[in-house]
C-alpha cells in the first residue's frame, strides 16, 4: 500500500514537472550590468515568457538595482516613481500577468546606457503547447482570429481547428502518462 502511494506521488511529481515554470537569469552569464554591454532587448527577444515564469536579476547591489516602472518611465528612463524597487542583488520576480513588464536600473545614467528591459509575457490563449512549433517567427504579428470563427462549408468536413488539435495532443500525452503510471503501479 505504501509503495502504491509512493508510486502515485512520483507520477504526480512527474506530471507537475511537465508544467513547471521556467527561470530566466537576466542577461544569462553577464547578469544585470552595464559593463558587459548586454543588449537586453535582444536578450528578451530570444525568450518566450509565460505566466508563472521567474526572472532572476543578479548584480552587485553596490552598483546597481532593479526598478519596475511604467512604459512612459521606461521610455524616458525616469526613475522618480518606480512601481517597485529591488536592491538585494539576487532578485527573483515571478511573472504573474501577461503583457509588457518594464524594468531598468535606477542608478543615474544606467538606464540611458542600456540597462533596461522590456519583458513581454505572452497571453495564455496565444501560448503554444509543448509539442507544437511556433506558428510564425514574426512575433509582432497579431495573433490569428479564434478558430471558432471558422465555418466549414456544409457537408464538407472542415480542417480541425488547430487549437482543438493541440488540446487533443496534450490530452493524449497526459493519458499516455497516466497509463504508464498505472502500469508502474500494478507492477508492484
Ligand atoms: C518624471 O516623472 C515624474 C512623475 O512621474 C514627473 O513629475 C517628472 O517631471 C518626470 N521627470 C522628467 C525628467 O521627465
Ligand atoms: C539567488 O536566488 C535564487 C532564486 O531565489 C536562489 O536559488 C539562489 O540560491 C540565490 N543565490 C544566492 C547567491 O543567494
Ligand atoms: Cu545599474
Amino acid at each position: 500500500m505504501t509503495v502504491r502511494i509512493v508510486v502515485v506521488l512520483a507520477c504526480m511529481v512527474v506530471m507537475l514537472r511537465l508544467s513547471e515554470a521556467a527561470v530566466y537569469r537576466i542577461g544569462d552569464s553577464a547578469g544585470w550590468t552595464t559593463i558587459a554591454n548586454v543588449d537586453y532587448k535582444l536578450w528578451a527577444s530570444t525568450k518566450t515568457f509565460h505566466i508563472g515564469d521567474t526572472v532572476l536579476f543578479q548584480y552587485n547591489p553596490q552598483f546597481h538595482n532593479v526598478m519596475r516602472v511604467t512604459h512612459a518611465m521606461y521610455r524616458s528612463c525616469n526613475n522618480s516613481k518606480p512601481i517597485s524597487t529591488f536592491t538585494t542583488g539576487n532578485d527573483s520576480i515571478t511573472l504573474t500577468n501577461h503583457g509588457h513588464h518594464f524594468f531598468f536600473c535606477g542608478v543615474p545614467g544606467h538606464c540611458q546606457a542600456g540597462q533596461k528591459l522590456d519583458l513581454n509575457v505572452i497571453h495564455p490563449t496565444s501560448s503554444t503547447p509543448l509539442s507544437d512549433p511556433p506558428i510564425s517567427s514574426d512575433s509582432s504579428s497579431p495573433s490569428s482570429p479564434p478558430s471558432t470563427t471558422t465555418i466549414p462549408a456544409a457537408g464538407v468536413p472542415g480542417p480541425s481547428p488547430s487549437h482543438a488539435a493541440s488540446i487533443s495532443h496534450v490530452a493524449a500525452a497526459i493519458v499516455a502518462l497516466l497509463v504508464s503510471c498505472f502500469v508502474a503501479n500494478f507492477a508492484y
